[in-house]
């Protein structure tokens, strides 16, 4: 029985008495809020292709210049989430920024938590606490909470990236603001450079980093050729996947979303389960085809899309010669921290 009677089975009166002193009853809405077997999720699978959105940001950087901008972005908006609300997923917020030749986007620090996957473009650079960090395609940088943040670009070309946050979370808990700041002195030392081995890490007796981020840079070449290891030394291993982590501790690098790097063979199709977590799929080399019930999109490079929760999800490479690359956010460590993280091997509800 589903029906656990409507409002309008409730006298009128007594209902605007209700009203009056802020009070609600369950029983109605209920359902609407604890619905059976699987979650309401206004996310859509929804795909945004470069194509379209490159001419559009370059037509920004003519409209707006970046003084006024102070970042220069175009949100992918979800419209099951109308576009207002700028959200991929509940808590995922998905933007393509552009930094053209000379710009400066000046330093600042909020509490969302922040990454760049950089598109396309060379010579610009994100410092970040002090830390200059070089952008080049598919390189994947950290902005963590609280971090302060400025870009550059010394090169000669528009710069383009795709800006990853948690912010629709932060905006629903009330706790998102931002703070501004001045020109950032850059500090020796580069993360990438100390912790891009993985095997050796600066010996704890002349002191760990003691750094929350010790790593801010993750170099798409190093992430690539693991990608590739992993394949080639697992022949029949169909999930080729690498997760971006704090290099100290082995734990997801930030707090709320997660980051992945999956790799599909020449011609491999590959399907995955239903999990709890809403899933952004970013094509960083090769073309993909992201198919779920009643939706299915040719990502192209650089293009994107958005999987909402609980929906099994199968990547085909178009290509039979070529691998292809694909960048991954999803909401996992959040779900893993709230006890709600959730697989469905047989797409069947298993409650944790
Ligand atoms: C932000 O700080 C940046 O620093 C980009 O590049 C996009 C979207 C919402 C809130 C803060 C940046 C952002 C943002």
């Amino acid at each position: 029985m589903n029906d656990l009677g409507r409002l309008e089975d409730l006298p009128a009166d007594y209902v605007a008495a209700l009203r009056e002193r802020n009070l609600v009853p369950l029983w109605p809405s209920l359902r609407g809020v604890l619905p059976p077997q699987i979650p309401t999720r206004q996310t859509r699978p929804t795909h945004w292709a470069y194509a379209d959105i490159k001419p559009l940001l370059l037509k920004a950087g003519e409209l707006t210049p970046i003084e006024k901008a102070e970042r220069r972005v175009l949100v992918l908006a979800n419209p099951g989430h109308t576009l207002e609300k700028m959200q991929a997923s509940a808590a995922l917020y998905l933007g393509m920024q552009l930094l053209l030749p000379g710009e400066w986007a000046p330093s600042h620090r909020h509490t969302p938590n922040a990454v760049r996957m950089v598109v396309e473009g060379e010579g610009a650079w994100t410092t970040v606490d002090g830390e200059k960090c070089p952008m080049s395609r598919g390189d994947l940088i950290l902005t963590p909470t609280g971090r302060w943040h400025e870009h550059g670009h010394d090169g000669d070309q528009p710069v383009i990236w795709l800006d990853v946050l948690d912010l629709p979370l932060m905006y629903y808990l009330e706790v998102s603001y931002h703070l501004n700041g001045g020109r950032q002195d850059v500090k020796p030392g580069r993360g990438d450079r100390v912790y891009a081995h993985g095997g050796v890490l600066p010996t704890p007796v002349f002191g760990r980093s003691g750094k929350r981020y010790p790593m801010l840079r993750y170099a798409w070449a190093e992430t690539k050729a693991a990608l590739q290891a992993i394949a080639s030394d697992q022949p029949e291993l169909a999930h080729v996947q690498v997760t971006y982590v704090n290099p100290e501790t082995g734990e997801d690098a930030e707090n709320v979303l997660g980051f992945h790097a999956l790799m599909l063979r020449p011609g491999q199709t590959l399907t995955l389960p239903a999990r709890s977590p809403a899933c952004v799929y970013h094509a960083i080399e090769g073309r993909a085809r992201v198919d779920v019930k009643g939706h299915g999109f040719d990502l192209k490079e650089a293009d994107t899309c958005c999987i909402p929760g609980y929906t099994p999800t199968t990547l085909t490479n178009a290509s039979a010669s070529a691998p292809a690359f694909l960048f991954i956010a999803d909401e996992s460590p959040l779900h893993r921290k709230l006890g709600v993280y959730e697989v469905r091997p047989d797409d069947q509800p298993a409650m944790p």
